[in-house]
């Protein structure tokens, strides 16, 4: 089979103008996997971007997600062609349904060699990931790289924002044929504002939302992500405040108000009412009259379902991208706009307007501080809010006022962080809302802390998503990045373990029973320090340890749920 010339050149070759072009649009990171295309790129072409080797293609896809999430610039991921392009597909996955601009790369056969399913490790690259990204081509001529890559990053950062995908044949990547890498510099660009006729119309239904919000004796201001990618977070909270209306938030929203702000009336899940034993969104949406929703995104999880109840309600949705779910969310008023410029244009249209009276959630927040403040020492284990808890507690003794992370994992018990954990800026929760991909705690958590160099980073991961993508441990540790790692392990893939409940009332260990991982022996063998905890005492102490390391640390946490089967109840969406 013929391969790329591996014959040595100082001619610039595609390779390097993909990632001077990648440089300029503002990528500094690419995460991944390198094959035999390493005879065409070794990623020390550029000045000023970095290659991070990564042990999974998902890992790489997740850490360039959370990286261009949190630094509100593209970051890029890369893979060799075949199996390389398949495990990544599962991070592209995610920054598609969690929304993030990752240009995602893999190798490709020789340009003369590509008969998918045919040659060796060849698929066809385009097709496979086309239905999940917003651009997928592949490279046909050299010199047309840096077209290709202004043309991803523009559909990446354009709303919704999300992947592109360049396929890269090798023996391209390796050639020198018609490169100039004196193009002129791209256009810095932001996620990009809506344009056109909706958009230009919108100030005749920003008078409405006025009107309605003057006309609202309960309005409650519910906010997606977008918002957060607008800019818009200190207008909301100006806006929140001046006229006293409370802010609920999707999963991936969390930190738009800080965690103990007044007006803070938390994000909310299916799962709330069942974790609480209380009627939490019948406390948080029943009296509201007015639901103004503010970078609203189906795919974050919070369906319209857990507002319907209580009073009749009105919605306003601004949202800048035209709404894709009518079926499930059809407002009284939709305004199609940059979510900033609403928020600023309702604060000058409501100057005069008088401070509404909040509804009161007081039993929701005693319900919620009793649970947490759970004293006692259970022998099977301790419990996720427990846990979290405890976290709750360090992060805050560690953290500067308004910084830190905390980052789940998917299970059972990313439903007690979403409701318990503190966030006190933007994305300083960060789960997968939209795709759930167990595993993502890991390279999250890279992300996280590498976005965020100066701050902590608490990652909590249940022993079922976590294992399944551990061997980045060895990520961590080789990047010496300080993440302290809780693992809440009960031996189980224990959210489907409920949901064996709630379908049968009994549980099928075989489908949901692991039999047990040492994880501070894992952590160990990856060269990550490690301990155990079994009470709160020994948890805030290794926590406090950990976070003073400078290095990373991994705790372990036997933990039990107090399902019973069909003792949960319903879920409440
Ligand atoms: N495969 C993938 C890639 N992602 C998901 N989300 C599933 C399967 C289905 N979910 S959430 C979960 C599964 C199997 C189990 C999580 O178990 P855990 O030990 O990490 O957490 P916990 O607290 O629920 O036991
Ligand atoms: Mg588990």
């Amino acid at each position: 089979m013929s391969r790329v010339s591996t014959e040595p050149s100082n001619k610039p070759t595609a390779a390097h103008a993909l990632l001077k072009r990648l440089r300029e649009h503002g990528v500094d990171t690419v995460f991944g996997v390198v094959g035999r295309e390493a005879a065409s790129i070794l990623f020390d072409e550029v000045e000023g971007i970095d290659f991070v080797l990564t042990r999974h293609e998902f890992t790489a896809g997740v850490a360039a997600d959370v990286l261009a999430r949190i630094t509100g610039r593209p970051q890029a991921c890369w893979a060799t062609l075949g199996p390389g392009l398949t495990n990544l597909s599962t991070g592209i996955a995610t920054s598609v349904l969690d929304r993030s601009p990752v240009i995602a790369l893999a190798a490709q056969s020789e340009s003369h060699d590509i008969f998918p399913n045919d040659t060796h490790q060849c698929l066809d690259l385009v097709s496979i990931v086309k239905p999940m990204t917003k651009y997928a081509v592949e490279l046909q001529r050299p010199h047309e790289i840096t077209d290709l890559v202004d043309s991803a990053v523009t559909a990446a950062m354009t709303e919704p924002v999300g992947p592109s995908f360049i396929s890269l044949p090798v023996d391209l990547l390796g050639s020198a044929e018609g490169i100039d890498l004196d193009r002129p510099q791209p256009p810095a660009l932001t996620p990009a504002k809506p344009t056109g006729a909706v958009a230009d119309g919108w100030h005749t239904a920003a008078a409405k939302a006025v009107t309605m919000l003057r006309d609202a004796e309960h309005p409650v201001l519910v906010v997606g992500a977008a918002a957060i990618r607008s800019g818009a977070v200190p207008a909301i909270r100006a806006l929140a405040e001046r006229l006293n209306i409370p802010v609920i938030t999707t999963y991936i929203a969390k930190g738009v108000l800080p965690h103990g702000h007044e007006l803070n009336y938390g994000a909310v899940t299916g799962y709330m009412d069942g974790i609480l034993g209380f009627p939490a969104l019948e406390t948080l949406f029943g009296p509201a009259d007015l639901i103004v929703t503010l970078g609203y995104d189906y795919a974050e999880d919070l369906r319209p379902s857990m507002w319907e109840r209580g009073g009749e309600k009105r919605t306003v949705r601004v949202s800048p991208t035209v709404n894709p779910v009518p079926r499930v969310y059809r407002p009284t008023l939709d305004v199609v706009t940059d979510v900033l410029a609403f928020v600023n244009h309702l604060d000058k249209a409501t100057t005069g307007l008088s401070a509404k009276e909040r509804h009161d959630i007081t039993p929701l927040r005693e319900r919620i501080a009793e649970f947490l403040s759970d004293p006692e020492q259970y022998e099977d284990g301790m419990r996720v809010h427990q846990v979290i808890d405890s976290m709750n507690t360090v992060m805050a003794e560690t953290a500067n006022a308004a910084e830190g992370t905390i980052v789940s994992d998917i299970g059972f018990f990313r439903h007690y962080g979403v409701l318990f954990a503190r966030a006190d800026q933007p994305f300083g929760f960060l789960t997968s809302a939209g795709c759930s991909s167990f595993g993502y705690g890991i390279p999250a958590a890279i992300g996280a802390q590498m976005a965020r160099p100066g701050q902590p980073t608490f990652l909590i991961a249940g022993d079922g998503g976590f294992h399944s993508n551990s061997a980045d441990l060895e990520t961590i540790a080789r990047l010496n990045l300080p993440i302290v790692t809780v693992v809440v392990n009960n031996d189980t893939n224990g959210l489907i373990e409920l949901y064996q409940n709630l379908g049968h009332h009994r549980t099928h260990d075989p489908a949901v029973k692991f039999t047990g991982v040492d994880f501070v022996g894992l952590a160990e063998a990856n060269g990550v320090e490690a301990s155990r905890a079994t009470s709160r005492e020994e948890l805030l102490a290794a926590l406090r340890k950990g976070a003073e390391l400078g290095r990373p640390y991994l705790i372990e946490v036997p933990v039990n749920y107090d399902f019973q089967p069909g003792g949960f109840g319903a879920l409440s969406i």
